[in-house]
């Protein structure tokens, strides 16, 4: 897949089985015919599937994004990304270092790196990550961990100090929220709940995309 990250990284959706009490494969389905213009496969916390449901689910998935042609990114299980032979693998600042992912993965691989401050952000460039997901900008009860909000200002400081690196914003975010985190800098958001909770996923990503 050719893939222009600036753009892909517009509608970006994440979801695992414990995002919603439907079927997952059912509301990534809604979220592609909605326009999500990336997925990222976040499969963990309680209940999560592991071994070789949680593969057997991925693959689920990938193929569904396959078909609408979006790309199709693990979150932390660099492994199981390889395996399938995912688009990319998205990891947080506890995860593999983005050295050891290009050494382990094709040269055309995705990598995105989650950033909750200005200075893992410069961090993630200089190691040559290719996304960065910057955030919690709002409060958030999706991620147990989460740090403390950055905002809109966090956006802005960051995107002064990276230059043209894709961002895409995290946490907590809303479709009243797309215009002012466009306008401070991210290319993109990234939402789990604002889709996986929505009466139609399907609605709610069409209407993040018509705003991105
Ligand atoms: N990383 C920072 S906040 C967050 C992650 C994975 C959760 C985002 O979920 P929601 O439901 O869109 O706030
Ligand atoms: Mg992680």
């Amino acid at each position: 897949m050719n893939i222009d990250l600036t753009e892909s990284i517009r509608t970006y959706f994440i979801m695992g089985s414990n995002n919603s009490s439907r079927d997952p494969v059912q509301i990534v389905e809604e979220a592609l015919k909605g326009g999500i213009s990336l997925f990222q496969f976040r499969e963990k916390g309680a209940n999560a599937k592991v071994g070789q449901e949680k593969k057997n689910l991925a693959q689920q998935l990938q193929k569904l994004c396959r078909d609408y042609s979006v790309p199709f990114i693990v979150n932390d299980d660099i492994s199981l990304a390889i395996e399938i032979g995912a688009d990319g693998v998205h990891v947080g600042q506890d995860d593999e270092s983005v050295a050891m992912i290009k050494r382990k993965c094709p040269n055309d691989f995705i990598i995105g790196v989650s950033a909750t401050n200005s200075i893992e952000a410069v961090q993630a460039l200089s190691d040559g990550a290719d996304y960065i997901g910057v955030g919690p900008i709002y409060t958030t009860s999706t991620k147990e961990d989460a740090k403390t909000p950055i905002g809109l200002e966090g956006i802005a400081q960051i995107r002064s100090l990276v230059g043209d690196m894709p961002i895409v914003a995290i946490g907590g975010i809303k479709l009243e929220h797309v215009k002012g985190i466009l306008n401070a800098g991210a290319n993109g958001v990234s939402v789990i709940t604002a889709i996986s909770h929505a009466d139609s996923p399907e609605i709610a990503a069409r209407h993040l995309t018509r705003k991105l």
